[in-house]
C-alpha cells in the first residue's frame, strides 16, 4: 500500500456500445445492444440507454429483446474495438513503463513508476488528462478510478461510472469499504457472497469484524486469509507490465463459430504471429506454448507444449500451436482461439539447427494451407447455403451493423436484412445521422467495408503526457463532470 493514490484504474464505458455509437450517429443516445444474435447469444454490453430497461452483459439475447424489442441489436466488431484498444492502451504506455491491461477496456497504471505522479493533486491531474486525452484520440469516454492499491482503484472506477474520475485517498479505505457489500471485493463471486450471507455477513464491515480465524474456518486457509486482508482495505499487489509478465497471451472470439477446419487453422496462425508481435515488443522469449480453444457449447480447454529453450520465432510458435491444435476436436464450432507463450525469459536460447529445420517446414506448411484455404473458403459457404433459409443467407452476407460502401451512395451500415434485401443506413463517425436506403443483396454496387476510425482528424498526443497538445477539435475541456 503506498501513501499517496498513484495507481490508476482505467475503464471505458459501455465500451462495445459506445465503439458502436461512435461508428454509426444514428444511434447516439439510443439504446444499443451487442452480442451474439443468434439462439444461443447472449449481451456482450449495452449503451447505458438500453441498461435502463436492465438489460445487462451475459443475459440471453431473446430476454434482451423481450425488455427492450426496439434497441438497436448489433454483432460485435471485433476488430474495430481491438483498434480502439489499441490506441487506449498507447496512451497509457506513455504514462509509465507499468502499465497492465486486463482486458481491451480496462488497464492498472502505476504513475509514481511513470514519475508522472507523486501525491493526490498531480494524480488526479494526469487521471483527468488522461480522461480527455482518450475522448479526444478515440471519441469515447473512460472512467479513472485512482487510490493507493489496485483493489481501491478498481473499486473507485466502477464508482465513477459513467464518464467519471473519483480518487480515494490513502488511509480511507477502511471505511469506504465498510458499508459496501462484500461482493465488491476480488474473488468474491455469487457462490462465495452465498456463503458468507448464510454466515451473516453481507457487508465489508461485517468480514472486518468477523477476524481472521472465522473467515479461515469459513473459506479455507488462502481464500479466508486474503479476504480479510481485503475487508482491511489492504492490497500490496503491485502494477505487472507485460515486458513483467509470466506469459504474453492474445485471443479472439469470432462473431460467428467457426465450424471450417482450415479457417480454424489460419486463425491460430494468425494469432500464433501476434502473440509473437506482443512477445518481442515486450522483448521477452518463452518456452511454453499454451492454445486455449472454447467451442459452441462454451466449453474451454487448454493445451500447452514446452519447447527445449526459450524461443521468440514465429515459426516455432506457430508450428507448436497447431500441433496442439491437431490434438482438439473442433468439429461442434469454435467460437474462441487463443494462442500465448508463458515461461518467459529475457533472452532467446534455441538449439538453432532446429530452428532452420522447423523454419523450412513450416514455410512449406503455409504455402500449402494457402491453397487449401483458398478452395475451401468459398465451397464450404457453399455448402451450409443449401440449408439456410433466405433471412440466415441475408444475415450471414450482411451482418447487422457492419460497415459497407455503396458506388453512388458512400460508407453505411447494415441496419437489418430479409428476404432477399439488405437495409443500408449511410453515415460515417462525426457526421450526423444519414439516410437509409434498401438494396437488393446481390447489389453489385455494394460491397463490405472496413470499420473508419471513429475520430476523423485526431489531435497528436505523440509527445503526450510532457506537453500538452496544441487545442484542437475540443481538446482541453474536459469531457463529462468529475467527482471527489
Ligand atoms: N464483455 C463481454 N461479455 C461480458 C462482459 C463484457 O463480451 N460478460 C465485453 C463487452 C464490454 C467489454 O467486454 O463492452 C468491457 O467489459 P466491461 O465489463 O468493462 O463493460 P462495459 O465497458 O461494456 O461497461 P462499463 O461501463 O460498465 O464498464
Ligand atoms: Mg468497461
Amino acid at each position: 500500500m503506498r501513501a499517496a493514490p498513484t495507481i490508476l484504474h482505467l475503464d471505458m464505458d459501455a465500451f462495445y456500445a459506445s465503439a458502436e455509437q461512435a461508428a454509426k450517429p444514428s444511434l447516439r443516445g439510443k439504446p444499443v445492444v451487442v452480442g451474439g444474435l443468434g439462439p444461443r447469444g447472449v449481451v456482450a454490453t449495452a449503451s447505458y440507454e438500453a441498461r435502463r430497461f436492465g438489460i445487462h452483459s451475459a443475459m440471453p439475447m431473446a430476454q434482451a429483446r423481450r425488455l427492450a424489442p426496439n434497441a438497436a441489436y448489433l454483432v460485435p466488431r471485433f476488430t474495430l474495438y481491438r483498434t480502439v484498444s489499441d490506441q487506449v492502451m498507447g496512451l497509457l504506455g506513455q504514462l509509465s513503463p507499468l502499465v497492465e491491461p486486463l482486458s481491451l477496456d480496462e488497464a492498472f497504471v502505476d504513475l509514481e513508476a511513470g514519475g508522472v505522479a507523486d501525491d493526490a493533486a498531480s494524480a488526479r491531474e494526469i487521471g483527468e488528462r488522461l480522461r480527455t486525452a482518450i475522448r479526444a484520440v478515440t471519441g469515447l469516454t473512460g472512467s479513472v478510478g485512482l487510490a493507493g492499491s489496485k483493489m481501491i482503484a478498481k473499486i473507485a472506477s466502477e464508482e465513477a461510472k459513467p464518464d467519471g474520475l473519483v480518487l480515494i485517498e490513502p488511509g480511507t479505505e477502511r471505511e469506504l469499504l465498510a458499508p459496501m457489500s462484500v461482493r465488491i471485493l476480488p474473488g468474491v463471486g455469487p457462490a462465495t457472497g452465498d456463503h458468507l450471507r448464510r454466515a451473516g455477513m453481507t457487508t465489508v464491515r461485517d468480514l472486518a469484524d468477523a477476524g481472521e480465524a472465522e473467515l479461515v474456518r469459513l473459506l479455507g486457509k488462502a481464500h479466508g486469509s486474503s479476504l480479510h486482508l481485503m475487508a482491511l482495505g489492504y492490497d500490496d499487489r503491485p502494477v505487472v507490465a507485460e515486458r513483467d509478465a509470466k506469459s504474453v497471451s492474445v485471443e479472439d472470439t469470432f462473431d460467428v463459430d467457426l465450424h471450417d477446419r482450415v479457417r480454424v487453422r489460419s486463425e491460430v496462425e494468425r494469432l500464433a504471429d501476434r502473440c509473437v508481435r506482443r512477445l518481442r515488443a515486450a522483448e521477452r522469449s518463452g518456452r511454453t506454448v499454451v492454445l486455449k480453444v472454447r467451442r459452441y457449447d462454451f466449453s474451454t480447454l487448454t493445451r500447452s507444449e514446452t519447447l527445449r529453450g526459450p524461443t521468440d520465432d514465429p515459426t516455432v510458435i506457430r508450428e507448436a500451436a497447431a500441433r496442439l491444435l491437431e490434438a482438439v476436436d473442433t468439429t461442434g464450432g469454435v467460437r474462441l482461439l487463443g494462442v500465448g507463450v508463458t515461461g518467459l525469459a529475457d533472452y532467446t536460447q534455441e538449439d538453432l539447427f532446429a530452428q532452420a529445420a522447423d523454419a523450412l517446414s513450416a514455410a512449406m506448411d503455409a504455402e500449402v494451407t494457402e491453397e487449401a484455404g483458398a478452395e475451401q473458403g468459398p465451397a464450404e459457404g457453399a455448402e451450409e447455403a443449401a440449408e439456410e433459409t433466405p433471412e440466415q443467407l441475408a444475415e450471414r452476407r450482411w451482418p447487422s451493423g457492419h460497415d459497407v460502401r455503396h458506388e453512388t451512395h458512400g460508407h453505411g451500415w447494415v441496419q437489418g436484412s430479409g428476404v432477399g434485401r439488405v437495409t443500408v443506413r449511410f453515415e460515417e463517425p462525426g457526421d450526423p445521422p444519414g439516410r437509409v436506403r434498401t438494396f437488393r443483396i446481390d447489389d453489385p454496387e455494394l460491397q463490405p467495408a472496413e470499420p473508419l476510425p471513429l475520430v476523423k482528424d485526431p489531435a497528436d498526443y505523440s509527445s503526450w503526457p510532457a506537453n500538452r497538445p496544441k487545442s484542437r477539435s475540443g481538446d482541453g475541456s474536459s469531457g463529462g463532470e468529475s467527482r471527489p
